[in-house]
């Protein structure tokens, strides 16, 4: 299974391009907070292991995976962020409910990445069951926070990169 092997935990910190100067939004749904809190508890971890300062990361919540979008633009339009870490978790019932938030979220994020032209990092598990959830927010296949964040951190130094070689 592709999550099993492709794990980004395997990181190494000393590789990758330096964070201490980075400020990072995080902005975590309310529903289903078992899942969400452990993927913010990874993220934060991961991105304070690699050298953002504790200061420099700023985290709100929102009530559900459906304002996430909106969530993290207002982190876009009121702050300074190098990346923004959206978290969330859809879990599957027994209505269309599930796929609705799923595409809304889903494209929402995407059109801010392309909007702001700042990552917006897609932390947002969508699963059958909690047990799928828990295994993926620390359990068998890792933390997905944590690979948040790595990701978060690489596409931050990509942009500050690019943008300062354009001059
Ligand atoms: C309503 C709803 C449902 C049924 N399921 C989830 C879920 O599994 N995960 C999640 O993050 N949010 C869920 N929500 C709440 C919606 O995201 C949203 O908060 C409400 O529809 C209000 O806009």
């Amino acid at each position: 299974m592709a999550t099993a092997l492709k794990n980004s935990q395997d990181y190494d910190s000393g590789k990758l391009p330096p964070a201490d100067k980075m400020k990072i939004g995080i902005v975590v749904s309310e529903w289903n907070g078992e899942i969400t809190e452990a993927l913010r508890k990874g993220a934060f971890e991961t991105l304070i292991k690699c050298g953002v300062k504790e200061v420099n990361v700023t985290v709100k919540t929102v009530p559900g995976s459906f304002e996430l979008t909106l969530g993290a633009q207002f982190f876009a339009e009121y702050g300074d962020f190098d990346a923004i870490i959206c978290i969330g978790c859809i879990i599957k019932g027994e209505t269309p409910h599930f796929d609705y938030i799923c595409q809304s979220v889903t494209t929402g994020i995407t059109s801010l990445n392309i909007k702001y032209n700042i990552p917006f990092i897609f932390c947002v598990l969508t699963t059958g069951n909690i047990n799928q959830a828990r295994e993926r927010a620390g359990g068998k296949y890792g933390n997905k926070g944590d690979e948040a964040a790595i990701t978060a951190i690489k596409m931050a130094a990509l942009n500050n990169q690019m943008r300062l070689q354009k001059g």
